[in-house]
């Protein structure tokens, strides 16, 4: 499979390539793709040297496949110009989630909504992904009805100015910044940028992909975003209110045995799941699983998952998995 990772150079693109080394992806060429700054430089897969070529290079060389992580214009600007020449696109930004025309897929929710006609596929964002996992099984069971959602989020979710804002501010250093504030030591409750209704664009990205990927409107959602001085991972803290009452026993053996997670919940022996067990690992963690006493029907758990990995790259590589092995992709479609 001839393969472009398109914005190979950023935290996502490293990390897609080194997902596709880790999982064996079977690449026969590998295309590095970065925009014009970063052309000819080299970048390392499976112990080989590439050099980062433009996207018109990569457009003429036809890929079967092309991860994109290279931002909401670039997306929206050359997906279409890969998709016209037979590229599959699994795109990573935000910029065809909501389109109706387009699928929003987190493979262990909802991959069969995949045809071999999705010539550009969404992965959706980091914060959504690691919720979707933990709420599929459940919500198949006891079916929900509202979600309450506070996030904190890894300063990896914004990329590596906001990584090295936080390291210099640790030892001190004056630098370029990330965020409007001081990260090191503070939490700021603003992820994106703030929407007419006071809500930011990370949590109405929350609230809209929940329902687009779950395939239920009828899931009522409301988050609040928080950036946390953390590298390994995002955590959330989860208020899932059901219409079928629940047990916990059986609430946790569904989580247990649902695909892709694992269940960190032994608070007598203080083990819950946190972004420093969870970081470089691709699984969703949860724990914390408890009644909220409050309402009845309702529960409180802990998600964490490593935001780049199932977050962005691991689940784009396990889109580009169900596509090989599901047979839609590197083949013309009849029009
Ligand atoms: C963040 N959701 O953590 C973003 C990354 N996609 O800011």
């Amino acid at each position: 499979m001839k393969v472009a990772v398109v914005g190979a150079t950023g935290l996502v693109g490293t990390k897609m390539l080194q997902v596709l080394a880790e999982r064996n992806f079977p690449v026969t060429e590998l295309i590095p793709v970065a925009s014009a700054k970063s052309v000819g430089k080299e970048i390392t897969f499976k112990g080989k040297q590439y050099k980062v070529v433009s996207v018109e290079d990569a457009i003429k060389q036809k890929p079967d496949l092309a991860l994109f992580s290279a931002g909401g214009s670039a997306s929206l600007e050359q997906a279409p110009m890969f998709a016209e020449v037979g590229t599959t696109v699994v795109d990573n930004s935000s910029a065809w989630r909501m389109d109706p025309t387009k699928k929003l897929v987190v493979p262990e929710v909802n991959a069969h909504v995949i045809t071999a006609e999705d010539k550009i596929i969404a992965n959706p964002n980091c914060s959504t992904i690691q919720m979707v996992v933990a709420l599929k099984p459940l919500h198949d069971k006891y079916k929900i009805k509202r979600v309450v959602v506070s996030t904190y989020q890894s300063v990896t979710g914004t990329g590596v100015k906001a990584v090295d804002q936080l390291f210099n501010e640790r030892k001190g250093i004056d630098g370029p910044k990330a965020y409007p504030y001081t990260i090191d030591l503070n939490v700021l409750p603003h992820i994106d940028v703030f929407t007419d209704n006071g809500y930011t664009k990370e949590e109405m990205k929350m609230i809209k992909e929940t329902r687009k990927i779950m395939g239920d409107d009828s899931i009522r959602v409301t988050a609040t975003a928080v950036r946390i001085p953390v590298i390994g991972g995002h955590s959330e803290a989860v208020n899932i209110e059901f219409e079928n009452d629940f047990d916990i026993a059986e609430v946790t053996e569904l989580l247990s045995k649902a695909p892709g997670i694992v269940v960190v919940d032994d608070v007598a022996n203080l083990k819950y799941p946190m972004p420093l067990d969870a970081h470089e690992k691709d699984e969703v963690f949860v724990g914390r699983i408890r009644r909220d006493e409050s309402q009845e029907k309702t529960l409180n758990c802990w998600i964490v998952s490593d935001n780049l990995r199932k977050g962005a790259a691991t689940n784009a590589v396990q889109i580009a998995e169900y596509l090989m092995a599901n047979h839609l992709i590197g083949q013309t479609v009849e029009a």
